[in-house]
């Protein structure tokens, strides 16, 4: 019985050696043509294609955008993204719970990337597999909503542990939830000391201007490197 758990683990183990070699080639392309990536992921409905809308809204003038959407079946999102005439390409998993980095290396070939500073890659819905596939991104990001409840970090550590930035959504629902802000970045913070929290609302707009001014940030960082 013991040999049979074992075995698992290896499969697993050689499955993320095989995604990690794909990642570097991405990674290889991204950084050949300075695109900054990103690798957004949240639970289901956190607001991951809202923070989109509203990024893009905020910075399409001064940063060209594209997005790769994951999602297990529908074109819901890139439509919504498309409304904003930026690249945009979905992915559907077709049942699994994550994106990895064949997926993503699959669709690279659609984009323009001589016309493109930054990408986002929303991933599909889940704080549990897509934190374990690189997908050759330069930053993971990961948003909790405080409906969602403020125990997500403890919770899913490896999410955390990995993720550059925490952004908390739903701010202005706050008053309606027993949401401990200073809980959750206690806890991402143990996890994670480097992690960067901005407390945002795709709803109202609060918090976005630390969000975006951090992103224009990095991809000044890219364009010069
Ligand atoms: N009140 C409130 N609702 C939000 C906020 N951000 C997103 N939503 C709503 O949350 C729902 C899920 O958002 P969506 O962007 O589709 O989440 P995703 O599944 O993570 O991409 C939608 O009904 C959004 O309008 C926010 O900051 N405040
Ligand atoms: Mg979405």
């Amino acid at each position: 019985m013991g040999g049979i758990k074992l075995t698992k683990i290896k499969v697993f183990t050689n499955i993320l050696q095989a995604n990690d070699n794909i990642a570097q080639k991405n990674r290889e392309i991204f950084d050949k043509n300075k695109v900054y990536t990103i690798n957004l992921m949240s639970s289901p409905g956190s607001g991951k294609t809202s923070l989109l809308e509203r990024t893009i809204d905020l910075i399409k003038n001064e940063l060209r955008i594209a997005v790769i959407e994951g999602d297990l079946q529908t074109t819901n999102d890139a439509e919504r993204i498309e409304k904003y005439g930026i690249p945009v390409v979905q992915i559907n998993t077709e049942g699994a719970c994550h994106l990895d980095a064949n997926m993503v290396n699959s669709v690279l070939e659609s984009f323009n990337f001589k016309a493109i500073d930054l990408l986002v890659i929303e991933n599909v819905g889940n704080l549990v597999c897509p934190a374990s596939f690189d997908l050759g991104e330069d930053d993971k990001v990961v948003m909790v909503s405080t409906p969602e409840g403020d125990d997500k970090a403890i919770k899913y550590p490896v999410m955390f542990y990995r993720a550059g930035v925490l952004l908390i959504n739903k701010i202005d629902l706050l008053p309606y939830t027993n949401f401990d802000r200073s809980k959750i970045k206690k806890d991402a913070l143990n996890i994670n000391p480097g992690i960067k929290i901005w407390e945002i609302s795709c709803r109202t707009g609060e918090g976005l201007e630390a969000w975006v001014d951090w992103l224009r940030e990095q991809v000044e960082k890219k364009l010069a490197g």
